[in-house]
């Protein structure tokens, strides 16, 4: 792991260093609760390396892209929301709210969640 990544909390989290609630793992992928949720079901996949954000990985790795959206439809069946419905989000950049600087996409459900943009 480089220095900056041993700075990266979700490198860490991958690492095993930091503990969550982990719901999906595969090779490229893991998948594990928010430790704040803001929906009764919320979940962020997130690729195993290391890529600022969405746009960046899908540059870099877009295969892992597809990876991390196909993760999301599958906890979502497990979860029991994908009937309902459910929103797949990808916070990019400090004014769109991220604060986590290692890609990741929240998947949310579980309630009715309002519009485009809740
Ligand atoms: P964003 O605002 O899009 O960068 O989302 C970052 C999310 O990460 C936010 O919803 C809270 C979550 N989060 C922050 N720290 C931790 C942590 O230590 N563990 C878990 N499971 N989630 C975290």
């Amino acid at each position: 792991m480089s220095a900056a990544q041993a700075e990266c909390l979700f490198c860490r989290i991958v690492a095993g260093q930091i503990p969550a609630k982990v719901v999906h793992e595969s090779e490229n992928v893991l998948a594990f609760r928010d430790i704040n949720p803001q929906a009764p079901t919320h979940v962020l996949v997130i690729p195993k390396e290391h890529h600022p954000h969405a746009a960046a990985l899908a540059a870099a790795r877009p295969e892992v892209t597809a990876e991390l959206v196909a993760a999301a439809g599958a906890i979502a069946e497990q979860e029991g929301i994908s009937e309902a419905g459910y929103r797949l989000l990808f916070n990019t950049g400090e004014q769109a709210g991220q604060t986590v600087f290692h890609a990741h996409l929240h998947v949310l459900g579980g309630e009715w969640l309002g519009g485009l943009v809740g």
